[in-house]
């Protein structure tokens, strides 16, 4: 499953130290790339894996893109920047960074974090960008529904919803159409059609105000957080929140020593974590299991995906030759202790190839080619 996450925001604001801390735990980091596959941190691997003594453990993965480009009033120079531009339409939900930390003083006076108003900003470059797709295709569109074409006829009144949404200064994804509207409008590659998260980043000293809801708040970082997860809220978006220089040097230290230096910050898991597994939920994408001697390991299909096409992301051979899936549901093999005994207890059913796979499915396929 090659989903991927483009991480876009202003010049400076962060976006290539969080794609760097992200590569420090990147499996396919080469050279300079700009493309990383980042492991999804799962503690239920930890738990299966005392359970079963695996060889090893693989956790599934996630594909971060450093997307650099965006600036003011990118849209009207003949749409974003070429490159920008292409790089965006592939990618499957967009991580917005955000400058919440301070700019140092360079004489000038130091300059304040003003996120909100950069992420307006961010959004109408890209509703802007959407705006000009759909108008363009709406023209052709709309000649063909004239002369009764009823599958243009058809696109045209999902455009006309699209365009609606856009002009009222929202997204295209708030006009609510269907996954199968989507479809039809897939190949125009509208920006803000894409699951969207907001990276709020934050100077390191803001951390502890940041997730302590009682820690002294000298930066007044809580409110302008506050602000961010309400235009969220509007945006039916998720906020993050992280430090990427911190995440970038946490990166450098041993797990340990990491850890160390978290604690001493007052803090219990680092922001990357929470960034990582709200991406991967961005995504519409779950998470299945396997748990055998040789490795215990985390597998990614689309929600909503069937028991054949879940052995697909394994191997095309267990999908083509599908018979069945043994499906013990993670937290009633946890309860039971072991997977001989979640048989006997009756929590592994055999299910077959119309059965819809659910989030934390441990599974074993039968299969036969
Ligand atoms: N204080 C502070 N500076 C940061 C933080 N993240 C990035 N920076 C600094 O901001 C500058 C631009 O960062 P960069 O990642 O290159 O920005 P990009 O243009 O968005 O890729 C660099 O000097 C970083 O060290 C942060 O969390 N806190
Ligand atoms: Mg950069």
């Amino acid at each position: 499953m090659n989903l991927s996450v483009g991480i876009i925001g202003l010049p400076g604001v962060g976006k290539t130290a969080l794609f760097n801390a992200l590569t420090r735990r990147s499996t396919s980091s080469g050279g300079r790339s700009t493309t990383a596959t980042v492991p999804v941190p799962d503690e239920r691997l930890d738990v299966l894996a005392e359970m079963v003594h695996p060889k090893r453990i693989v956790p599934t993965g996630v594909q971060f893109v450093d997307v650099a480009g965006l600036v003011k009033g990118a849209s009207q120079e003949g749409g974003l920047g070429g490159r920008f531009l292409s790089q965006l339409q592939s990618v499957n939900a967009l991580a917005i960074v955000l400058r919440c930390f301070p700019l140092p003083d360079l004489g000038f006076g130091a300059e304040p974090a003003q996120p909100l108003t950069e992420l307006e900003s961010i959004l109408l470059e890209l509703q802007l960008s959407d705006l000009g797709r759909i108008d363009r295709r709406l023209e052709r569109t709309s000649k063909a529904a004239r002369s009764r074409d009823t599958q243009a006829q058809r696109e045209e009144s999902i455009l006309l919803r699209l365009r609606d949404a856009l002009d009222a200064g929202r997204s295209a994804r708030s006009a609510g159409i269907s996954e199968s509207e989507a479809e039809s409008v897939k190949d125009l590659g509208l920006l803000t059609l894409k699951p969207m998260i907001f990276v709020a980043n934050v100077a390191e000293d803001d951390l502890p105000a940041a997730f302590d809801p009682v820690a002294p708040d000298p930066g007044g970082i809580r409110s302008i957080l506050d602000g961010l997860q309400a235009a969220a809220a509007e945006n039916d978006a998720e906020l993050a929140v992280i430090s990427a220089q911190l995440e970038a040097e946490l990166a450098e230290l041993a797990a340990e020593d990491a850890a160390e230096y978290l604690t001493s910050l007052g803090l219990t898991a680092t922001g990357l974590s929470r960034f990582i597994a709200a991406a991967y939920r961005e995504l519409g994408l779950l998470t299945f299991l396997t748990a055998g001697e040789p490795e215990v390991r985390a597998w990614t299909v689309r929600q909503g995906a069937r028991a054949p096409e879940a052995a697909g992301a394994i191997h095309s051979d267990i999908q083509r030759g599908f018979i069945r899936v043994e499906v013990t549901p993670y937290d009633r093999l946890v309860e039971a202790g072991s997977p001989a005994r979640a048989k006997e207890q009756g929590f592994t059913r055999l299910e077959g190839k119309d059965y819809v796979m659910r989030e934390g499915d441990v599974v074993y396929f039968r299969f036969s080619v």
